[in-house]
């Protein structure tokens, strides 16, 4: 036993040995051309899990048939009615097995101050040892998925290749919508190409024989990141980012530390084109904690006559400085991972739109028809219903229907509302980038940042109640400084200083897009939103980008530039006027009180804070007088 962990340890270390590989009981041949690295790295992981069988991934659209149909005689997935929801499944996951599991979740950089006090650091050599023992079988009795693909237009600068294998294929089916996957993009290997390897299992091998159940999985779950090595290894859940590794965490966590060294950003943010009554065309990136509404905000449907918002991304953009010295920005994903409570026909119209057909979904509700439901989608429950976990269910029934993390997995080119430069190589140009939470109280409707240094400190210093999107408890505020809490791969204050950085490089160039803090969510004393959100956002957005195009001055405030009363569009929303002043008050004694904790949070960083940023904090405080 001992000598089996050692072995499992050098095998993790990447000093194997081949002779283990024989115990792979079937290996379908790699494709012809292959790249040789990607090759002997699937042949490595093999001989680590020990599938019954290894399956190289061609994307197309036969293989995903296949899949599909394999996963509904498994039970994994049931097929909707066509009738109401054409080529569509509903996945219920294990009900241990529903969100992110952040507090399983672990960066192993070299040194721990690396990983910061937002990350669980573990040394690597320890949690490779851990993973040695959890890997080794880990596929037995399934088959070993490879799946090469590309965060990016293919082909695209700011574009990078990694290679998830998998033991499950419901993640091979949401991949294939999720990311560029088979045949092109390991077409686009080269011995020079830098790569990221992605290991997943639901770590749950079968025995001779075993029946396997509808959503395998352990209760035991790593979610594992090597930054220097821009390695994943994710064991133990089969449920969004804990396992479709190409999102949170190679696009956010390896990622932002592949882009420190690069100098460029890797963020959870939105990006959509925004283009004005007089024909002007902006784009803007947005980073909101998760589950803030970025997915709507990204599909927006604006009340205000003459604008209109196209869709680039909902939830990570890759910005880097191109060649005319500008930020441009990719959506690196190819699909939308969405929380489905909450998205209606009257709050996210484009998303029910998108969401037509060609879809997965899971933890939704089933209706009797065939088709899905979930809290927010229409007005009124349906009678009847089979809840997220196969109970029946009425409106009754005093639980919801849908878990709250219920998601739609649907590839992005199916949204009506994406921009005709979604897939532009070169990136989108950035011209205003909004930073936002989820906050009841203190924080204004919109801010404008000084500059950018101050940007940095609106991002550096968002909070958000929580969400179900990750486990923990509901309501409670938490630090989320540039909504990458749970996704930078690195030291948080590092992060800030990486960001300013930028900003001077920018600032060289004299291409500094405008930055904004901006809160939907600010409630009366009541309890009641004072603001209406979704399509009436699109007046904020006016004021944001007409501020860009050097249209309206605005007003300084202790926290930034605030509209003037009368820049704000309110035509045709009924809005009473306290409520509009309640959404710009700035309470001196809460934002003291904010200030305190926020120079608490900033100690917990051992220093490492910027001096610039800790200096906007002391002038936010001179400001508040
Ligand atoms: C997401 C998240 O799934 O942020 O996008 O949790
Ligand atoms: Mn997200």
């Amino acid at each position: 036993m001992r000598r089996a962990i050692v072995e499992e340890h050098h095998i993790l270390s990447g000093r194997y040995s081949m002779s283990i590989s024989t115990m792979v009981r079937k290996q379908s041949p790699a494709p012809e051309g292959a790249n040789a690295a990607v090759v002997s790295w699937v042949d490595e992981i093999a001989a680590i899990t020990l599938p019954d069988d290894v399956v190289w991934c061609d994307g197309s659209a036969a293989e995903w048939d296949d899949l599909a149909r394999g996963m509904v005689a498994s039970g994994t997935l049931t097929r909707l009615n066509p009738e109401h929801r054409p080529y569509s499944f509903l996945a219920r996951s294990d009900p241990h097995d529903v969100a992110r599991v952040e507090d399983r979740t672990f960066i192993c950089s070299a040194k721990e101050e690396d990983a910061g006090p937002t990350n669980n650091w573990r040394e690597p050599g320890e949690m490779r040892t851990t993973l040695g023992r959890l890997f080794y079988g880990s596929m037995r009795g399934r088959t070993m998925y490879v799946l090469p693909f590309s965060m990016g237009p293919l082909g695209s600068p700011l574009a990078k290749l990694g290679v998830q294998v998998t033991d499950s294929p419901y993640v091979v089916a949401s991949m294939g919508i999720m990311t560029r996957m088979g045949t092109v993009a390991l077409g686009l290997f080269t011995d020079a190409t830098e790569w990221v390897r992605a290991v997943h299992s639901v770590g749950a091998p079968l025995e001779d024989g075993q029946q396997d159940v509808a959503w395998p999985c352990n209760d035991t779950k790593y979610i594992t990141h090597f930054p220097e090595s821009r390695e994943i290894w994710s064991f133990g859940s089969a449920y969004g980012g804990n396992a479709l590794l190409a999102k949170k965490a190679f696009a956010l966590r390896i990622a932002s530390v592949i882009a420190r060294d690069e100098g460029w950003l890797a963020e959870h943010m939105l990006i959509i084109k925004v283009t004005n009554p007089r024909g002007r065309v902006f784009h803007v990136a947005g980073a909101f904690p998760s589950a803030c509404g970025k997915t709507n905000l990204a599909m927006m449907v604006p009340t205000i006559p003459g604008w209109t918002v196209e869709t680039v991304g909902d939830d990570i953009a890759w910005l880097g400085i191109g060649a005319d010295g500008r930020l441009r920005a990719i959506n690196p994903e190819a699909g939308f991972f969405g929380v489905a409570p909450g998205t209606g026909f009257s709050t996210n119209r484009t998303a029910m739109d998108t969401i037509w057909g060609n879809t997965i979904f899971t933890n939704v509700a089933l209706r009797d028809d065939g088709d899905v439901w979930w809290e927010g989608m229409s007005d009124k429950a349906p009678d009847h219903l089979t809840d997220w976990r196969g109970y029946s269910w009425t409106p009754a029934s005093g639980r919801p229907a849908a878990h709250p993390n219920s998601r739609f997995t649907v590839a992005a080119r199916q949204c009506p509302s994406i921009s005709d430069d979604w897939e532009d190589p070169r990136g989108v140009v950035i011209d205003a980038i909004i930073f936002g939470g989820r906050r009841a109280t203190n924080v204004p409707l919109v801010v404008e940042a000084r500059d950018w240094e101050h940007g940095v400190y609106l991002g550096a210093t968002i909070s958000s109640e929580r969400t179900a999107a990750a486990e923990g408890t509901l309501g409670e505020l938490r630090r989320d400084p540039f909504a990458m809490a749970p996704f930078c791969g690195y030291n948080m204050a590092d992060h800030w200083a990486h960001w300013l950085s930028i900003g001077a490089k920018l600032r060289k160039t004299g291409a500094v897009p405008r930055m904004f803090q901006v809160n939907w969510f600010r409630k009366a004393a009541d309890g009641r939103f004072l603001w209406p959100g979704f399509g009436e956002n699109s007046r904020v957005l006016e004021w944001m980008l007409d501020r860009v195009d050097g249209q309206v001055p605005a007003e300084e405030s202790a926290l930034g530039l605030v509209p003037r009363s009368s820049d704000l569009n309110l035509d045709g929303l009924d809005i009473a006027d306290e409520d509009i002043a309640e959404l710009f008050a700035i309470d001196k004694k809460s934002w003291l009180a904010e200030a305190e904790s926020t120079e608490r949070f900033f100690a917990t960083f051992d220093g490492r804070v910027p001096a610039s940023v800790q200096r906007q904090l002391a002038v936010l405080r001179q400001k508040l007088g």
